[in-house]
């Protein structure tokens, strides 16, 4: 159905693969098009529980085609403002607001915007060999992808400077030590650690994480009282709900819960 990327969904888990390896799956107009439009399919899916985002080949994501890019003299360059409001923009917003857990498999080099969405992802594991190179400054750009925001609140101004402002290679390690990511594990356990990882979320109580998705993003802008107004307010609604009562129930009767992340 999609040229440059895969979607497949089963047994309330939807994976998505951004499926240019020749180029590291960096992105066309096009990718980004049938990239909106999976992930369309997948909030209006109420039975997928939770997302994976991947790479095909041996890169997660090389950012934006620069070959899409007209650079040459006397040439109209592209408006970079467009390009970002039509499709990097609302790509990072949707994946945060998307209200199921969005786990990122980061399969090799995250370069770029690639780097920054891979890290707008809830969860985010990548292989040992993997890296994350913010190389915006190699072509006289700014992070984009929301790399201003979130690399100074994951690792600090300090660290977050570094990589910015020469665009050095981060390795998987590295970034997990840092905190910038959740975990790197070997290579060849990426793949059975991320299935794992995936088919726990999808018998999770979704709508639960869903909220603490919301509260933990909507923190960094708000103050303690505004935080605990929040909390408040997320807990009423969930202690509604049919996941809550399923897990005291199963507390309580010393079995395992059946969420179905209602
Ligand atoms: O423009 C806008 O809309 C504004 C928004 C911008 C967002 C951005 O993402 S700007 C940043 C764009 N990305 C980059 O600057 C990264 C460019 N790529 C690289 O620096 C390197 O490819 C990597 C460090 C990521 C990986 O290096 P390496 O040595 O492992 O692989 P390679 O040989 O460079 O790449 C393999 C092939 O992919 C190669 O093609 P070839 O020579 O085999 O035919 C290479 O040209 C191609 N490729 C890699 N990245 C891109 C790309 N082709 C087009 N655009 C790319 N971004």
């Amino acid at each position: 159905m999609y040229e440059s990327i895969l979607l497949e969904r089963a047994d309330g888990i939807a994976r998505i693969t951004l499926n240019r390896p020749e180029r590291l799956n960096s992105f066309t107009t096009a990718m980004h098009a049938e990239l909106r439009d999976a992930l369309a399919t997948v909030k209006a899916d109420e039975s997928t529980r939770v997302l994976l985002l991947t790479g095909a080949g041996r890169g997660f994501c090389a950012g934006q085609d620069l070959s899409d890019r007209a650079v040459a003299p006397g040439a109209t360059p592209v408006d970079l403002g467009e390009s970002i409001e039509n499709n990097y923009r609302p790509l990072v917003l949707t994946l945060r607001a998307l209200p199921l857990p969005v786990v990122c498999a980061v399969n090799g080099v995250a370069a770029g915007a690639g780097a920054n969405i891979a890290l707008a992802c809830d969860l985010v594991i990548a292989a040992k060999s993997a890296s994350f190179i913010q190389a915006f400054c190699k072509i006289g750009l700014i992070p984009d992808s929301g790399g201003t925001f979130l690399l100074p609140r994951l690792i600090g101004t300090a660290r977050a400077m570094g990589l910015a402002m020469l665009g050095d290679k981060l390795d998987a390690e590295e970034a997990a030590r840092w905190g910038l990511i959740w975990k790197c594990v070997d290579d060849a356990e990426l793949k059975p650690t991320v299935d794992a990882l995936l088919q726990h979320l999808a018998q999770a109580p979704t709508r639960g994480l869903a909220a603490t998705k919301r509260a933990i993003y909507q923190s960094g802008g708000a103050t303690l009282e505004a935080q605990l107004d929040c909390e408040r307010d997320l807990q009423r609604e969930l202690g509604q709900g049919a996941d809550y009562r399923e897990g005291v129930a199963a507390f309580l009767e010393k079995r395992m819960p059946h969420f179905r992340g209602k």
